[in-house]
């Protein structure tokens, strides 16, 4: 088979961005200092800026998604305690089960539906406090919500999860990994979807383009604890300045392009749906990230077909048993359509 893609289209996910130019001269000029010892003045800066955008007092910088989670919801519970989370969450499903190892919390996994909800009754009614139970601390959503393609949580629900919460005392966590994905599809600034939340993380170093980097949000007093628990965990950074430079310029440059990844998102979505044996309703692609099935009398196995797309230069990933692909910062409408031609013509073949 002729290879047609001139250079690899590489839409495994939004983490593969490289850095911009901007971002790399940021990079090489940023003022550092020890910021274990609070003196890196480019950290504090993101941090400011970082709280600003979400409306909380402070924020925490963290080296990873993953330690953005363990931090938030290992400074929110204790001994006895558990968290609320969604089977599709990638906390339980992507997270090595680390919230258990290394915070000694329970994970009361509850189903999530196919828009990144968890129905409303069964958080009611999961909600427990007695001798013979773990203690409900903390629910935990996420939004966008990345195993149910990317979907955006209504506002209306977050609001009636928020009052839920409340109204029996447990904090409301926020895996936000793609936060200024969901507000970007909205139409509206983070800082309305982050109101509800008591704890809201997100990502630099996705469909954002920073290398490295991601925050914790929270009350000035949280993130004094949280700071606490980042040391624990072997997350204090030094020089880190070096690092904040190119996530403010994540923050200040690459929020309002993501609407580019989302209509590179629908057409791909859209082409998909126009090819024999491919399952997916594009209607329901909404931000950057596109999962689809194939149909059983394909013959196509998820592996088979992601391995020989990737002989054709076409990298996607699997999500459980689905096939997914994320567009993000240099895929550009034609690597759409050049994808789209040689996965139809891949799949011919099977
Ligand atoms: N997601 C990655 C993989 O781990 C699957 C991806 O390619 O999508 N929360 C959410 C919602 C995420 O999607 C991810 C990463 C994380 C947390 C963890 O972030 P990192 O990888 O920075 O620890």
């Amino acid at each position: 088979m002729v290879r047609e893609a001139e250079r690899v289209i590489d839409l495994r996910s939004d983490t593969v961005t490289q850095p911009t130019p901007a971002m790399r001269r940021a990079m090489a000029r940023a003022e550092v200092g020890d910021d274990v010892l609070g003196e890196d003045p480019t950290v504090q800066r993101l941090e400011s800026l970082a709280a600003e955008r979400v409306g909380k007092e402070a924020a925490l910088f963290v080296p990873s998604g993953i330690m953005a989670n363990l931090v938030s919801l290992i400074t929110l519970t204790g001994r006895h305690d558990e968290v609320i989370l969604g089977s599709e969450s990638h906390l339980y499903t992507s997270e090595v089960g680390g919230l258990g190892f290394l915070g000694g919390v329970f994970l009361h996994v509850l189903p999530n539906e196919p828009d990144g909800t968890i129905a409303l009754e069964r958080l009611g009614r999961a909600i427990r406090n007695s001798v013979y139970t773990p203690r409900t601390r903390v629910i935990s959503l996420e939004n966008t919500h990345n195993r149910c393609s990317g979907a955006v949580l209504p506002m209306s629900y977050i609001q009636q999860v928020a009052e839920l919460a409340k109204s029996h005392r447990v904090w409301l966590h926020l895996d936000g990994a793609r936060l200024f994905n969901a507000a970007v599809a909205l139409g509206i600034p983070a800082v309305q979807i982050a109101a509800s939340f008591d704890v809201v993380n997100f990502c630099f170093s996705k469909g954002l383009c920073a290398p490295v980097g991601s925050i914790v949000c929270g009350s000035a007093a949280f993130i004094q604890e949280a700071r606490r628990t980042r040391r624990m965990l072997g997350g204090g950074m030094r020089q880190a300045g070096v690092l904040a430079a190119a996530c403010i310029v994540a923050l200040e440059q690459m929020v309002e392009r993501l609407i580019e990844d989302h209509e590179n998102a629908r057409r791909l979505a859209e082409g998909l749906a126009n090819i024999p044996g491919i399952v997916i309703d594009p209607a329901r692609i909404q931000t950057n990230i596109v999962i689809f099935e194939l149909a059983a009398e394909t013959g196509w196995t998820p592996a088979a077909l992601q391995a020989q797309l990737k002989q054709q230069g076409v990298l996607l990933s699997l999500s459980g048993e689905r096939l997914r692909a994320v567009t993000h910062y240099g895929i550009t409408h034609r690597d759409i359509d050049t994808a789209l031609r040689i996965i139809e013509r891949v799949m011919k073949r099977g």
